[in-house]
């Protein structure tokens, strides 16, 4: 770095780390894709608009097998390493599960040697900082990039031009697009270094540059300077910011140009790349498949027929089939709100080509289908149909779980289904067990080593070799320890960072995730308060202490979660402060979660609260983590919580709450909310309190709105759950007050988490979608 290392700082010990990890990777990451260019492997294109991989630096040193010798040089450099990748920022270019689950995919990707590259946006801010003012959540921009980005390598050389607006013509068969302008997309490389380091992939971020003409200088020499700026200031807008909301709709022009821009240009490099040793474009699918997370990246089908068609000269029916036989999608939720339509406008003004080729696909559909295909419209209502689009243009479509991917195929896709019987299918969501495990908890990790042997780390089912010590007192007692050491540690970083105590003894009952009314955070507070009123109802009764945490952040424009993170906070400055009842329960909820403080939160938890109203949550991963570190759930039957309570035994699992169909029919039935109240007298006490303003004296009024919507609407079944969900927490606490079986439960959910490995779901995916063979 030019410094001494008597004046180093620990900015320059990071950097100079980041460069040497990277060295130490790039022999691999240079013989994966030659080996890959040379022997004509299938690679897989994994387009995402999110990524969030958390700090790279630590699990590049575990996965090339480095992690104690760096610890051990910083050691002889009088250097700790720990406050070397601690000043590391966390890439948020996402927002929650969706662009987790795409990093631990890229992670397994590379860990099983399948040819990858991930495709993605690299936004100079990303996702919100968040803080708390009075308890309300405000928004200040994370600049992550202000140190670089030094584990990256920026590569000028490879960069596409992507053309946007002006018009379409027909010209004797041929069709010309003169567009009004285009934007030049720029690389950006970060290594994926997989277990072992034997296998090297590529996540590849596009920035956005304006072309070299873009300042228009006719405008410039008349005087209009910010004028003549203008399409210079829309390129640097366009990977400026990533959009806040997950799974809600927004309807914005420059979201549109985001999803094209990160669409095209990566349509281009795999175009690129498959030429660079291939000619005939009829075999592209041999070489190349194309993987959509969600329907942000749906255009891909049109991008690349338009490349195959107007670039290189295909006929329009070969270029949808060899579209079809590249192309995955993967469906991530069934919210209406969150499934992406374009207005037909706003498409022909930006994408004029792409709306002539959905309407062609519309009409190809028809033809070949006949009236078996009257109910599929790509465009209905002035809108494009991106769901419907993505599944028209795929071989394979696939939901996230099993009851996901069920509903997927019975509710939102019937009429496809009917169309191409086979070709929807479930890969339930996994996670890699590098970070989530070796990383995040060390202490269990090699206990888990200890016991077993290596090998779990690339073989998640030994850990069934486990369960026999689960009757070993002593296996139980140091499995004990492991969760205490991680509660240290929390509470530690709490402490150092917050200001925030932590009672290490305490059942520690966690909640993280975005915020959202589906995910049901009300549904925890509201509990939280009941319980504080009992206890301070009967205080000589033998409550188990808890601590209730609560992490995540809420879009922005969300006002309605908004109001539910100030409830939280002011909830929990009530409580905290009451000396009646401090000792047996306090509420924790720390600024700005991410993947970084998901690492420390997640092996400190003793109980994990996954209680969406069942058929809403596509899946969740944060479930899966949870449960690999050993705490046990309270969950519905949503998502992959049902995948994981069969595995794990539903001896082991805190189960509550309405089935998805109860939901719907409940739903249907006039006045449930106010029913439901009328039946809790626990419900109806917390719902006074708030409404008195017991936690807003200030401001009584503050959640009539809130409390109102509870009695009266409450599509989210908040009140129809709340009983059930009381008698489960019970449930955990009678079985918290035995240490002995709680420990034994906890062990057990480990030992049987291997299935919800990334790895397995990554298995899934090359076998019955990107058909890519095994790597010998
Ligand atoms: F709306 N998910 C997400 F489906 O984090 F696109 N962001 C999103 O924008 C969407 C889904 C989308 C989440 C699901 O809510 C969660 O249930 C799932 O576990 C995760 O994607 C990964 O599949």
């Amino acid at each position: 770095m030019g410094v001494e290392p008597s004046r180093a700082q620990l900015l320059d010990w990071r950097l100079a780390l980041a460069h040497t990890l990277r060295e130490q990777a790039t022999d691999s990451w240079l013989d994966s894709a030659r080996r890959t260019r040379e022997d004509g492997l299938k690679s897989v294109n994994y387009l995402s608009m999110e990524f969030l991989p958390g700090r790279l630096l630590e699990d590049a040193a575990i996965n090339l097998r480095l992690r104690d010798s760096v610890s051990a040089s910083f050691d002889d450099l009088g250097v700790n390493f720990a406050d070397v990748v601690a000043g590391e920022p966390d890439p948020a270019l996402g927002n929650g599960g969706l662009g987790r689950l795409a990093a631990c995919y890229l992670e397994s990707m590379a860990t099983l040697a399948c040819p990858a590259h991930g495709y993605g946006l690299r936004y100079e801010r990303g996702l919100f900082r968040q803080h708390f003012e009075d308890g309300r959540q405000v928004e200040r921009p994370d600049e992550w990039l202000t140190s670089g980005d030094p584990f990256s390598l920026s590569r000028p050389a490879t960069a596409y031009a992507v053309p946007f607006g002006g018009e379409v013509s027909d010209d004797d068969g041929g069709t010309a697009w003169r567009p009004e302008t285009r934007l030049v997309a720029a690389a950006h490389d970060t290594p994926v270094i997989g277990y072992g380091g034997g296998w090297v992939n590529t996540l590849r971020l596009w920035s956005a540059l304006p072309a070299a003409d873009l300042l228009d200088l006719d405008r410039f020499s008349a005087g209009d300077f910010f004028g003549a700026a203008e399409t210079e200031t829309w390129a640097r807008t366009l990977s400026r910011v990533l959009y806040p909301t997950d799974t809600t709709d927004l309807g914005r022009r420059l979201r549109l140009s985001q999803e094209h821009f990160l669409t095209s240009a990566s349509v281009q490099d795999v175009l690129h790349r498959f030429l660079e040793t291939q000619q005939d474009l009829r075999r592209l699918p041999e070489h190349a498949a194309i993987q959509m997370n969600d329907t942000h990246p749906a255009l891909a089908g049109p991008e690349l027929i338009r490349l195959l068609v107007d670039e290189h000269g295909v006929g329009f029916d070969t270029a949808a089939d060899l579209a079809v036989q590249v192309l995955g999608y993967t469906n991530h939720t069934l919210l209406p709100e969150a499934l992406e339509m374009w207005p037909v406008d706003l498409m022909r003004h930006l994408l004029p080509r792409h709306l002539q080729i959905i309407e062609r696909l519309d009409q190809r559909v028809h033809a070949v289908h006949g009236s078996a295909a009257d109910d599929v419209h790509l465009i209905e209502h002035g809108q494009v149909k991106m769901g419907e689009l993505a599944v028209v243009t795929s071989h394979r479509v696939n939901g996230v779980s099993a009851l996901h991917t069920d509903l997927v195929r019975r509710n939102l896709f019937p009429h496809l289904e009917a169309l191409t019987p086979g070709r929807i299918l479930n890969v339930t969501n996994g996670i890699t067990p590098r970070r989530w495990l070796a990383l995040a908890n060390p202490a269990l990790a090699d206990l888990v080593t200890e016991t077993i042997g290596p090998g779990w780390e690339t073989d998640l089912d030994r850990l069934r070799e486990l369960e026999p010590h689960a009757e070993d007192p002593n296996f139980l007692e140091a499995f004990g320890r492991t969760k205490h050491l991680a509660k240290h540690r929390l509470a530690t970083w709490l402490d150092e960072e917050h200001g925030i105590e932590l009672p290490v003894e305490a059942l520690l009952d966690v909640q993280v995730k975005r915020l959202h009314e589906y995910k049901r955070q009300l549904l925890n507070i509201l509990w939280t308060v009941s319980r504080w009123q009992r206890i301070k109802a009967d205080p000589g009764a033998d409550w188990v202490p808890r601590v209730k945490i609560f992490g995540g952040k809420a879009a922005p424009s969300y006002t309605a979660v908004k109001d539910i993170i100030r409830l939280i906070n002011d909830v929990g400055a009530v409580i905290n402060s009451d000396p009646e009842t401090r000792e047996r329960l306090r509420i924790i909820y720390p600024p700005n979660y991410n993947v970084t403080m998901a690492e420390k939160l997640i092996p400190a938890a003793d109980l994990s609260e996954q209680i969406s109203t069942a058929g809403m949550e596509a899946s969740g991963t944060g479930n899966m983590k949870f449960a690999l570190n050993g705490a046990l759930t309270i969950g519905t039957l949503d998502g992959a919580n049902v995948e994981i309570r069969e595995e794990v035994g539903a001896e082991n699992f805190f189960l509550f709450g309405l089935t998805a169909d109860e939901v719907l029919a409940r739903r249907e039935q006039p006045g449930h909310a106010r029913a439901a109240i009328e039946q809790s007298q626990p419900l109806q006490d917390v719902l006074q309190a708030i409404a008195e303003g017991t936690f807003s004296p200030e401001e009584p009024a503050r959640y009539s709105g809130l409390v109102d919507h509870l009695w009266n609407s409450d599509w989210f079944l908040v009140a129809s759950d709340f009983d059930a969900y009381n008698s489960s927490q019970e449930l955990v606490d009678m079985s918290y007050r035995d240490p002995l079986r709680w420990q034994r439960m906890a062990v057990t959910n480990v030992a049987r988490m291997g299935s919800f490995s990334s790895d397995r779901a990554v298995r899934h995916y090359m076998r019955e979608i990107w058909n890519v063979p095994p790597a010998q």
